[in-house]
């Protein structure tokens, strides 16, 4: 099995994220996503019929920033491409030139994503994971699923999808801990300005702090 430059195999997967320390979002009983920006009129689509769109299977290992990787995960949904193609672009305003796509979960997370990364063939909006219904930890309903990106890029409990014609804000652009605008995973795109192989060992002691505070707010934690 190979790798990524600097990851390491875990057992199983991990509920994990910079939301780590809340429970995840209740689900709602009519979950939507509602997709803006640079559109002649504002899409909401419900996650029931984005269901009815042409479904993808993909087998993938799932990276996250600070150095660990889940192997061997089956996701089903619906390939980002699928949605764009057939619900976003009949309704892009004229001339517009989509560079980037913001993607918000229910807690307040948000990816930006380059537009080209974006309709990759392995992006996919996932709502089944290993056989069953996506769970509360790691994104129901639905969640955004690009494997060749750190999973940060994988936004959980998709609700919203933003299309821009020129980079959007990063409140986290001076973080410290700033990601990487693309985020490639076989190109080690950890962090914004440092190469990722010195940010390594930093991010690393993050994991067993991080894991032990996700686990908290975990639904599926042993009681
Ligand atoms: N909505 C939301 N999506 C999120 C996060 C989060 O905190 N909230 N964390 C991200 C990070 S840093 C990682 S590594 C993955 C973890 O996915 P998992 O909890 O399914 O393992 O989700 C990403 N997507
Ligand atoms: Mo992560």
């Amino acid at each position: 099995m190979t790798l990524p430059p600097g990851q390491r195999a875990v057992d199983g997967f991990p509920r994990f994220g910079t939301h780590l320390h809340h429970p995840p979002p209740a689900v709602p009983a009519n979950p939507v996503i509602e997709i803006g920006g640079a559109l002649t009129e504002a899409i909401t689509l419900s996650v029931t019929d984005l269901a009815k769109l042409p479904r993808k299977e993909l087998g993938a290992d799932f990276h996250c920033v600070a150095g660990w990787s889940a192997t061997g995960l089956l996701w089903e949904g619906i390939a980002f491409e699928t949605l764009y193609r057939t619900r976003v672009e009949p309704l892009l305003e004229p001339d517009a030139s989509i560079s980037h796509i913001v993607f918000e979960g229910l807690d307040g997370h948000r990816s930006i994503v380059l537009l080209e990364d974006a309709l990759a063939d392995d992006v996919l909006i996932a709502d089944r994971l290993d056989g069953k219904p996506l769970d509360s930890d790691h994104g129901a309903p639905v969640r955004l699923v690009s494997p060749g990106q750190y999973g940060f890029v994988s936004t959980k409990h998709l609700c919203r999808i933003e299309l821009h014609t020129s980079e959007p804000p990063d409140p986290d652009r001076w973080s410290p801990i700033a990601a990487h605008r693309r985020a490639r995973v076989w190109q080690e795109e950890r962090h914004r300005y440092l190469p990722g192989r010195v940010v390594r060992p930093v991010y690393r002691a993050l994991i067993g702090p991080i894991r032990a505070l996700s686990a908290r707010g975990s639904r599926t934690r042993p009681r």
